[in-house]
């Protein structure tokens, strides 16, 4: 968007933990402690120093890149017109740093600041005394600096824009950041202070902007997180490259560049599945097996959109065994773009069925005589079954079946006849008597 590659994400990038937009490029900070940069590169400040690591933060000026290390140390590279990358000697104990224009800024564990590089403009010229230093920002010519008494000091560049007048009152601010002419403060209620040039209407803040979590200052524009993950964008609309990308959501950190914003967005992990139907059993009603209806589990996601497929679909056949059904909720845009979730179909075949008739027969209580003769046909059906007399076993049934109907009403009741009945015929199907 109006500015070659400065916006152009590498592909793949992720495990990114922060982001800085320099003039025409961009700095991405990932876990691991390593920097990547992208952009229009003049001269180096894309150039990454080989083996740099144990990054904890990162910063861009105009055209010359910062980072700060794990050990409280900077290192800089990139442009040195104004000796912007000349780290002082012995600079240590750093907590934060912040870049923009060709200058530096350094936050120390003691609450001091640290400058360097141009100073044309007085942007490097820390004011003296300067102590409680929380947080740190650069404009492009102009530097702020956050108190721990919650108000702002701001030093630099000040005839075109009034960019370090800060609001004579100013206080309870959480966060600060500069423009090319403007500055910027979150305040501890979530509403916004802007100050300076407002030639693109970057310092008119939008009439009941609230539930602000962190500024940023573009050129001519102005950005402010929300704390549901959105981002509101004022200030210079023309070129449409800080027009707001519909949809942006579940953004955790900003940063703005000349003519391009970065958004950190994390990434979209509740894809899942509720209702995920039990482990199912249930008998075989032809040699096919038996078809098998269930509830299908419904998608979680917080968004609609999202699709689940099973690959047994309830209302299938499934066969004698145990089946494995898995079901899978797909969305693009969440990542992994799936989850899958299985349980298991077990349709009971013949030989599984009669041992349950046996149980059966048995609960019925009936006299000793007659249920050892149903008994000894069933389990000759399982003998047949083991051995593949298929023929033999169906004849078992039948005469089982026929001894069944010879007693209804009398040694058995007549439901207990249909019953045993029923399940006898079932076996019968299964085996393709
Ligand atoms: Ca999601
Ligand atoms: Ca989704």
């Amino acid at each position: 968007m109006g500015v070659p590659g400065a916006e152009d994400v590498p592909a793949g990038l992720s495990g990114v933990t922060a982001i800085a937009a320099g003039e025409f490029y961009s700095l991405a900070l990932k876990s691991d402690g390593t920097v990547v940069a992208w952009g229009f590169s003049s001269p180096s400040q894309l150039d990454v120093p080989a083996g740099l690591s144990g990054v904890t933060a990162i910063a861009a000026g105009e055209v010359h890149s910062l980072a700060l290390k794990s050990d409280g140390t900077v290192v800089a590279w990139g442009s040195d017109l104004f000796g912007e990358s000349e780290v002082p000697a012995g600079l240590s104990g750093v907590t934060a740093i912040a870049a923009r224009g060709y200058h530096s800024l350094a936050l120390k564990s003691d609450g001091t600041v640290v400058a360097w590089g141009s100073d044309y403009n007085g942007e490097s010229n820390v004011p003296a005394g300067l102590s409680g230093v929380t947080a740190i920002a650069a404009g492009e010519y102009h530097s702020l600096a956050l108190k721990s008494d919650g108000t702002v000091v701001a030093w630099g560049e000040n005839s075109f824009g009034g960019q370090t007048e800060v609001p004579a009152g100013l206080s309870g601010v959480t966060a600060i950041a500069g423009g090319w002419f403007h500055s910027l403060a979150l305040k501890s209620d979530g509403t916004v202070v802007a100050w300076g040039y407002n030639g693109a209407g970057e310092t008119n803040v939008p009439a009941g902007l609230s539930g602000v979590t962190a500024v940023a200052g573009g050129g001519a524009d102005s950005l402010a997180l929300k704390s549901d993950g959105t981002v509101v964008v004022w200030g210079d609309h023309k070129r449409g490259e800080m027009n707001v990308p519909a949809g942006l959501s579940r953004v955790r950190a900003i940063a703005a560049g000349a003519y391009h914003i970065l958004a950190l967005v994390e990434s979209d992990t509740d894809l899942g599945l509720a209702g995920m139907p039990a482990n199912i059993t249930t008998n075989a009603t032809s040699s096919s097996g038996a078809v098998v209806s269930y509830t299908p589990p419904t998608v979680l996601d917080e968004e609609p959109g999202a699709t689940v497929f099973c690959d047994h679909p309830s209302g299938s056949t499934f066969p004698i065994g145990t089946t494995t059904a898995t079901c899978t909720a797909t969305d693009s845009d969440d990542t992994p773009s799936w989850v899958s979730q299985s349980f298991s179909v077990t349709v009971v075949g013949a030989a599984g069925q009669t041992t349950a008739l046996i149980s059966t027969v048995q609960s019925f209580n009936l006299p000793a005589g007659f249920a050892n003769s149903l008994t000894v046909k069933l389990r000759g059906v399982q003998s047949d079954l083991a051995t593949g007399a298929s023929t033999d076993a169906c004849d078992q049934l039948g005469a089982f079946i026929n001894e069944g109907h010879a007693q209804s009403g009398k040694q058995l009741t007549i439901s207990q006849t249909s019953k045993l009945v029923a399940a006898a015929t079932q076996i019968q199907g299964v085996m393709g008597c």
